[in-house]
């Protein structure tokens, strides 16, 4: 037994029938294949599973089986009562669920929270959070193997893609001997490793590269307090809107990777005046401190943040403070 809330999840599964599942706001490959394979596992039960986003799910991700069948809801509008169970997994808080400040939760519908981010809030009637699996990929895989469910090569495909995905491709510092015995698991059963490499990471619109390449022609360094930066401001960020994830791919490709460097931010300008800022470590820095400081959270590694109510330029202003506070100085 992995977790001592499997068992308690299955139970709850079994009473339901009609079970929703979400991909958070933004979804990522961790947050689509950790849902579809959830989905896959859960409609050999019998289950009549229903999968919902508040975004669209990203083309790289369309690859998937089962993606077509993702439902893109208002939360506001949203009928829970014709369902029984609802299943909120990768999400940190329920906001990252409805992809809105809004986070009351739906009434007559229990919650089970399936997650792996240690700034969880859980807020769920069951809980299962492991801050310690890399991926919520990872995760179900233990928590299928506590069911002693048969994963078939679709679901091993979709869960790889979450490991993969939230890994960026096995390179973070949380990826030891479990994960890799895991991903290897994953791919004797089935999962395509290169063709889950292919269209993830080698899968770039030629437009997409040509903007990294203002996103890196913005970028600052400031080398008292070992970080870089950059800016996409309104202008830029008009140019992509339907390029979906552009923001966090350059976050994971360039800005963990520069010399004497700790880690780095990116911050996008949105249409309201909205700031929403991505933090990539390099050298094992701790940039969920820096994301919590200005009312965000995340991983180690990995982090972001939403500042609203503020103008743009003072909304950097409160990042880099944020980030000076935290940062090993030189
Ligand atoms: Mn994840």
């Amino acid at each position: 037994m992995n977790y001592e809330e499997s068992q308690k999840i299955l139970e709850e599964i079994k009473k339901a029938n009609k079970i929703l599942i979400n991909c958070h706001r933004g979804p990522d490959s961790d947050s689509v294949g950790s849902a579809l394979g959830l989905s896959n596992i859960l409609e050999t039960m019998g289950k009549e599973i229903v999968v919902i986003c508040p975004s669209e799910i990203p083309n790289d991700l369309r690859f998937l089986p089962g993606s077509q069948k993702i439902r893109r809801i208002d939360y506001a509008n949203f009928n829970f009562k014709e369902y029984d169970l609802f299943l909120a997994i990768d999400s940190s808080s329920f906001s990252m669920v409805t992809g809105s400040r809004e986070s009351r939760q739906p009434g007559g519908i229990d919650i089970i929270v399936i997650d792996h981010h240690f700034s969880n809030e859980g807020f769920g009637k069951i809980n299962l959070i492991d801050s310690k699996a890399t991926s919520t990929g990872e995760l179900l895989f233990n928590v299928f193997e506590d069911w002693n469910v048969v994963i078939d090569a679709d679901t091993a495909n979709c869960l790889l893609t979450g490991v993969i995905g939230d890994t960026g491709c096995f390179m973070y510092q949380n990826v030891g001997e479990d994960t890799l015995k895991i991903a290897a698991k994953l791919i004797s059963l089935g999962a395509d490793k290169d063709n889950i490499v292919y269209n993830i990471y080698r899968n770039i619109n030629f437009s997409e590269l040509k903007i990294w390449g203002k996103i890196i022609e913005n970028m600052q360094i400031d080398k008292e307090n070992r970080f870089v930066w950059s800016i996409i401001p309104i202008a830029i960020y008009k140019d992509f809107i339907g390029i979906e994830n552009i923001k966090e791919d350059a976050a994971n490709l360039f800005f963990p990777i520069v010399k004497d460097t700790d880690f780095g931010i990116i911050m996008e300008e949105r249409e309201n005046g909205e700031l929403s800022a991505s933090f990539r470590s390099r050298s094992g820095f701790d940039v969920s401190k820096i994301a919590k400081e200005v009312g965000g959270g995340g991983h180690k590694a990995a982090a972001g943040a939403r500042i609203e109510g503020l103008c743009f330029s003072d909304a950097v202003e409160k990042v880099l403070a944020a980030a000076r506070k935290y940062a090993k100085k030189n």
